[in-house]
């Protein structure tokens, strides 16, 4: 077996309020598992205002950040961190474009939403933002290593 050119990297991946209300987490975790991702963190979670603030910090300045910040308190999300090669930008595919209505058939926004606002999921768009998003949406002991049994098989 050839091993992967990628770095194993983390990604923060997390169903939205909307995913959570319109029952599509199984669906959305299901992508990310089918595809040979390794969950290394997995959380139902009432998101604080000062969180989504800190989360979404560097769009602080944007017309739609208040809405934003409203939408990701709205209701419980499930929070999750992935591991594997290439991880971050592999994820940001199965997510597709950021309006749903540019993302391709196939993809996570794609199949499952029609807005901006209303996306369903989000994922870190760089390995640095993954490993911050992830320190802060989890407490070091949620988080677990381990080695999946069919390991050898995705390598
Ligand atoms: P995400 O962080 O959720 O994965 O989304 P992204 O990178 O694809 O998009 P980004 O530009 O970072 O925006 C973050 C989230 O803000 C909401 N948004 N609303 N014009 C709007 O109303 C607008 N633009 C962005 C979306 O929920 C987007 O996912």
């Amino acid at each position: 077996l050839v091993a992967s050119m990628e770095q194993v990297e983390e990604t923060y991946i997390m169903v939205k309020p909307d995913g959570v209300q319109r029952g599509l987490v199984g669906d959305i975790i299901s992508r990310f598992e089918k595809k040979g991702f390794k969950l290394t963190g997995l959380k139902l979670f009432q998101c604080p205002k000062d969180l989504a603030e800190e989360h979404y910090k560097d769009l602080n300045s944007k017309p739609f950040f208040p809405k934003l910040i409203e939408y990701i308190t709205s209701g419980p999300v499930v929070c999750m961190a992935w591991e594997g090669a290439g991880v971050v930008a592999s994820a940001r595919k199965l997510i597709g474009s950021t309006d749903p209505l540019q993302a391709e058939p196939g993809t996570i926004r794609g199949d499952l939403a029609v807005q901006t606002g209303r996306n369903v999921v989000h994922g870190s768009d760089s390995p640095e933002n993954g490993k911050r998003e992830i320190g802060l949406w989890f407490k070091e002991g949620e988080l677990c290593q381990w080695t999946p049994a069919q390991a050898q098989w995705l390598r």
